[in-house]
């Protein structure tokens, strides 16, 4: 058994694409301030229909994380899920974006509908766990590179990169990593290698997520 945790193995090998996802044109047109607001608010509209999908994917994590020392991790990861929506609710307000009739998307659906498969009582905790901590770790990456010294951020969106950009949150990814080495240091080949590619799978789905922002492709 190799001493390198699985997710270094896995940032390592798939450097090019992970860092599509943490700074991706949308992201860096934050970071730069140059982001246009239509582009904006189609991402702000359609996280929130992802955010709602995410809720029950979570609990299903939460679920399988009962039998396990790192509940609480979870636990709090979901808990504050609940904050999340009505953020969501008072940026659509700010930003004048009519949450109910967002229409959601392609890359969109395929996402929640890739999440709604990891729900499964057949999807070993290691592989949902996996999924758990890219979907959260690309975000936290890709607002703290936001927030990173030199930025122009336009006031207006500083408060988005606060919230997926902060200590607190890069704390909750560090132990959702942690608790991923551990479950991968005692899992199966079979097991390390399906949640290798879900979590190409998650990061591939990230750049799609990113690219809605330009608005092309609807539907
Ligand atoms: C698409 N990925 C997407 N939306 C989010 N809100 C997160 C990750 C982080 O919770």
């Amino acid at each position: 058994m190799s001493n390198i945790p699985s997710t270094e193995t896995w940032l390592r090998k798939h450097r090019l694409v992970y860092d599509g996802a943490t700074r991706h044109p949308f992201i860096l047109s934050i970071r730069h301030g140059s982001v246009d607001s239509s582009s904006f608010k189609r991402w702000l509209g359609q996280d929130y229909i992802f955010v709602r999908s995410f809720v029950p994917f979570a609990a299903s994590v939460l679920m399988k994380s009962c039998k396990e020392s790192d509940m609480e991790v979870i636990l709090g990861g979901v808990a504050s899920l609940n904050d999340e929506i009505k953020w969501f609710k008072e940026q659509a307000g700010k930003f004048h974006v009519s949450l109910t009739s967002v229409v959601p998307q392609n890359a969109n659906l395929k996402y929640c509908r890739f999440l709604e498969s990891l729900t499964s009582s057949e999807i070993e905790y290691a592989v949902a766990i996996t999924a758990l901590w890219a979907i959260e770790a690309v975000y936290q990456e890709s607002f703290a590179h936001c927030l990173e010294e030199g930025n122009k951020i336009p006031q207006e969106l500083q408060e988005t990169c606060e919230r997926w950009g902060n200590d607190g949150f890069g704390a909750y990814c560090k132990s959702l990593r942690d608790i991923v080495d551990r479950c991968l240091q005692k899992s199966s080949p079979e097991v390390a290698s399906k949640a290798e590619v879900v979590f190409l799978s998650v990061v591939e789905h990230e750049v799609e997520f990113w690219n809605m922002s330009r608005g092309e492709a609807p539907g």
